[in-house]
């Protein structure tokens, strides 16, 4: 089994999630910087031309981080990431793709067509920059719609840590990281941010 991995936070979702099961992976790097990912040779391994792809001893190639940790979790159950029973599991999916859908996609489109717009104009077709402005304040009106929803709990699934908690955790270190803070205001997230953080694998 192969990780092609590279910076960003999709392929940082498989490290943390690696980190956290103890698994240790084998890692292809490829230079996002440079286009590698978008040439001919990756295209043959992923034709989305995306980061992070699974690559299989059997020759399958698994992408899209939410079924790559997915896998890894049925190869390797413990700890539980996704969940140790049927009710766990629908619980984390359930938030993965409320997080997908009304965070990392609005955020990625928007982040893509406004702030990082030089760097990702060559590369592929991008929305309006108004549309853009509009999927961040969609983005930071989500989030703050999240934080209220989750105050008080330790993690997302409550006491669980989860898959839920590595893919927004990813992203929200990431946002500031790129130039885009956090909207002010949040209450529940600043502090699940410190707890994700302490647990040492955010960075793997
Ligand atoms: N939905 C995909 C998103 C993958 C993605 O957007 N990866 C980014 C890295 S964080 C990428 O490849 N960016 C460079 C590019 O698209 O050229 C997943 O879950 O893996």
């Amino acid at each position: 089994m192969r990780l092609y991995d590279s910076l960003g936070p999709n392929p940082q979702i498989v490290r943390t999630f690696a980190a956290e099961k103890g698994m240790s992976l084998a890692k292809v790097p490829i230079d996002i910087m440079a286009g590698e990912n978008r040439g001919e040779a990756f295209r043959a391994i992923n034709p989305m031309g995306q980061m992070p792809a699974l690559s299989l001893d059997d020759g399958t190639v698994l992408t899209e981080v939410a079924a790559i940790c997915e896998y890894l979790e049925e190869c390797h159950p413990r700890p539980a990431l996704v969940g140790g029973t049927p009710v766990e599991r629908a619980e984390t999916r359930m938030w993965v793709r409320r997080f997908d859908l009304g965070v990392l996609e609005p955020f990625m489109l928007g982040f893509r067509a406004t702030v990082a717009r030089d760097f990702f104009s060559p590369r592929m077709p991008l929305l309006s920059e108004s549309a853009g402005g509009e999927l961040m304040a969609h983005w930071a009106e989500r989030l703050a719609f999240f934080d209220r929803l989750l105050d008080g709990r330790t993690f997302v699934c409550g006491a669980r840590f989860t898959l839920a908690d590595i893919t927004l955790g990813v992203f929200l270190r990431f946002a500031p990281a790129a130039g885009v803070p956090l909207p002010d205001g949040l209450c529940w997230i600043p502090g699940w941010l410190d707890r994700l953080a302490a647990r040492g694998t955010f960075d793997a």
